[in-house]
């Protein structure tokens, strides 16, 4: 057990997900920046049941919050912000894709999936991280080599994960403080300044059907609003940006 930036990290060697473990744990009495990192996971998970490929080399976290569950949907965006700021740190230039994607030059080399779960008479998020740090990309699945990079391979440098995560746990600190204390909308604008999605052309697929049209921003509750082809806003609160 040691500290990082205030959060108690408990480290694993492998788990299924670092997800799981956190939920686990918060069973357990763990607590509000409990942090749970492992090298590998055996099944880790992405949103709407995929998966994550997680070989040894990248980083896989979960870090646990305790936030108003009616502001979770912001929250789950600006959990990709410390994974773009760190990725800029370690000079590649990544940008995130609503809702929180974290890809280069078209190529995802992160992913955050949060989990909202009821534990000890409270709701908790569950905020999972993932990362290509170091990862091999030929250890990733063949399906998703393709679509796929990592810091390593992009800037040739293998990184610490420990240092990366200190970063990302401190610049995910001032986040989430910020959003607790309030200040939504200036974060839903560094979101925004952050998220290459905004000003595209997209279609998204929801669980409604697809939305087609301008990306035009993102609110300070979460949503992507789209204006479509005739010109009318559509607020998207869940969906995945496939065009
Ligand atoms: C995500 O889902 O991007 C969220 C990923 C969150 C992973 C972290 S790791 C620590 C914590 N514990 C867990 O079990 N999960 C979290 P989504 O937007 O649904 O994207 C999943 C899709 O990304 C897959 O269907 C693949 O196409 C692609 N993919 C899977 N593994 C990848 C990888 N390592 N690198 C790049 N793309 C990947």
């Amino acid at each position: 057990m040691e500290t990082i930036s205030g959060h108690e990290v408990l480290r694993f060697d492998a788990v299924e997900s670092t997800n799981e473990t956190a939920k686990e744990l918060l069973g357990e009495g763990a607590g509000e920046g409990t942090v749970i990192l492992a090298n590998r996971q055996v099944s880790g998970r992405g949103r709407h049941g995929r998966a994550w490929a997680s070989p040894p080399g990248g980083l896989y976290c979960s870090v646990v919050l305790a936030p108003e569950e009616r502001f979770v949907a912001m929250l789950q965006l600006l959990c990709g912000m410390p994974v773009v700021k760190a990725l800029r740190h370690w000079a590649m230039l990544a940008t995130l894709k609503w809702p929180n994607d974290v890809v280069f030059r078209g190529r995802k080399v992160g992913g955050v999936l949060c989990e909202g779960v009821y534990r000890r008479d409270r709701f908790w998020v569950v905020a999972g991280i993932g990362v290509n740090t170091n990862a091999p990309l030929d250890r990733l699945p063949e399906a998703v080599r393709g679509t796929a990079t990592s810091l390593k391979s992009e800037t040739g440098a293998e990184v610490s994960n420990d240092e990366f995560l200190e970063y990302m746990l401190r610049d995910l600190d001032r986040v989430y403080r910020g959003h607790k204390s309030g200040g939504r909308d200036v974060l839903a604008r560094e979101y925004m300044a952050l998220c290459s999605t905004i000003r595209q052309k997209v279609e998204v697929a929801t669980p409604g059907g697809k939305v087609r049209g301008t990306a035009v921003e993102v609110t300070p509750l979460g949503a992507l609003v789209v204006m479509d082809e005739s010109g009318k806003r559509v607020e998207v609160a869940d969906g995945t940006v496939v065009g």
